[in-house]
C-alpha cells in the first residue's frame, strides 16, 4: 500500500495574506490528524523567478516559516523546510525539463498573467515554473496535493509529467498525485476588484488582508473593501454577476466555519453598512490568535531557523534516495 504523502508550498514572494491562510495554510493545520505523512516547503526557488531582494528573499523565507508555524502547522507532524535546502528539486526539475514538453507549459495561464505583454523579458524560470513545481511534489512522491484553485492548471502539468515519466522509461515509479482544492476558501478575491484573485504581488496594500495586519487595520480594509449598492440576497443564487459581494460573503463563511447559505440566512436583505462590521469582527477574531503568534515568532529568527534546520535533515533523507532511483531509471552516471 502506498503511504499517503500530503504535500503542499508557499513561495517567498512576500507576506502572506488572508487568500494564503484559507487556501493553504488553515487547510494544512486543519489535516494534522490525517495519518499520512505531511511535506510543507516554504518556494525560494520559484519566488526568485522574479526579482527578489537577497536580504528580503532571506527574511521572506523566515517569515513564511513562521506563518507555518503561527497557522498551527506542527513542525513534530509536518515536515517544514526551504526548497533551496534540498537539492534534489533542482535535479529532478532538470530531469523533467527534459520530460514536460512545450506546448504544454505555452497553455499556463499564470506565465501569461504574471509574465504580462512583456513576455520577452520575463525570466526563463518564470516560463519553467510549472516544472519545478512538478519537481518538488514527485521528489517526495505525494499522493496528496492541498492548493488554492489558482493551482489546478500547474498540478495537471505535475500529473502530465509523472504518466510520461512513467511511460517513457517503462516503470510505474511516480505516484500521479491527487489534488485538494475544495473547501471553503480556496479561491479568495482582492478586495479592490472581486474578479482578481488576492496576492501578495498586489501593489495595492488595501487589495488584501495581511496576516500581519492589526485588528485597527483589518477592520479600515474591510470598511474600504469594494462592495455594490444592492442588499445581500437570501440564496446564494443571487451571487451571482456580484464578485465582490460573494467575495465578503465566502470569507465570512470560510472564517466562520458557516456555509454561504447559512450566512445569507442572517444576513440577507441587509446591505454592506450592517454586514462590514460584522465580517470585521470575524476576521479580527479569527485571525487576531494568528497574527500574535506571528508576530512573536519573528522576533525569534534562530527558533525558526532551528526548527527548519529539523525539517531539511527530514526531507533530504526522503529525497535522497528518490533522486538515485530517477537518475538510475534514466541512465545517468552515478
Ligand atoms: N487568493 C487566494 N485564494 C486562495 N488560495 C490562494 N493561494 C494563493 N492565493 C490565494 C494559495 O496559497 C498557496 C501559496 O501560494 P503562493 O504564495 O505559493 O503562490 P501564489 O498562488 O502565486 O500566491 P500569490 O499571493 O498570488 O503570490 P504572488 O503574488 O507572489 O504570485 C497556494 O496553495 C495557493 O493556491
Amino acid at each position: 500500500m502506498t503511504t499517503k504523502r500530503i504535500l503542499s508550498g508557499i513561495q517567498a514572494s512576500g507576506s502572506l495574506h488572508l487568500g494564503n491562510y484559507l487556501g493553504a495554510l488553515k487547510k494544512f493545520a486543519d489535516m494534522q490528524n490525517d495519518d499520512a505523512e505531511r511535506f510543507y516547503f516554504i518556494a525560494d526557488l520559484h519566488a526568485i523567478t522574479v526579482w527578489q531582494d537577497p536580504e528580503k528573499l532571506l527574511s521572506q523565507t523566515r517569515e513564511i516559516a513562521a506563518c507555518y508555524l503561527a497557522a498551527g502547522v506542527d513542525p513534530q507532524k509536518s515536515t517544514i523546510f526551504p526548497q533551496s535546502a534540498v537539492v534534489g528539486h533542482v535535479e529532478l526539475a532538470w530531469i523533467f525539463n527534459c520530460v514536460a514538453r512545450l506546448g504544454w507549459l505555452d497553455r499556463m495561464t499564470q506565465f501569461k498573467d504574471k509574465a504580462g505583454k512583456d513576455k520577452e523579458r520575463a525570466s526563463v524560470g518564470l516560463y519553467t515554473y510549472p516544472v519545478l513545481q512538478a519537481a518538488d511534489i514527485l521528489l517526495y512522491k505525494a499522493t496528496h496535493v492541498p492548493v488554492g484553485e489558482d493551482q489546478r492548471q500547474h498540478l495537471e502539468l505535475t500529473r502530465d509529467v509523472a504518466k510520461k515519466f512513467n511511460h517513457d522509461f517503462g516503470v510505474e515509479y511516480f505516484p500521479v498525485p491527487e489534488t485538494l482544492y475544495q473547501g471553503p476558501g480556496a479561491r479568495i478575491m482582492s478586495l479592490r476588484d472581486g474578479m482578481a484573485k488576492m496576492s501578495k504581488s498586489d501593489p495595492s496594500d488595501n487589495s488584501r488582508i495581511n496576516l500581519t495586519d492589526t485588528a485597527d487595520v483589518i477592520a479600515s480594509k474591510i470598511k474600504k473593501a469594494k462592495s455594490d449598492a444592492d442588499v445581500l440576497p437570501e440564496a446564494e443564487d443571487g451571487l451571482v454577476g456580484r464578485p465582490e459581494a460573494k467575495n465578503l460573503v465566502g470569507i465570512y463563511a470560510a472564517l466562520s466555519g458557516q456555509s454561504v447559505a447559512q450566512v445569507l440566512a442572517e444576513f440577507g436583505g441587509k446591505g454592506f453598512g450592517a454586514f462590514k462590521p460584522a465580517l470585521a469582527d470575524v476576521v479580527v477574531d479569527k485571525m487576531s490568535p494568528v497574527s500574535e503568534r506571528l508576530r512573536a515568532l519573528l522576533k525569534e529568527p534562530d527558533e525558526i531557523d532551528r526548527a527548519l534546520m529539523i525539517g531539511v535533515e527530514k526531507a533530504r533523507a526522503v529525497a535522497e534516495p528518490v533522486v538515485k532511483d530517477v537518475k538510475k531509471i534514466v541512465g545517468l552516471w552515478g
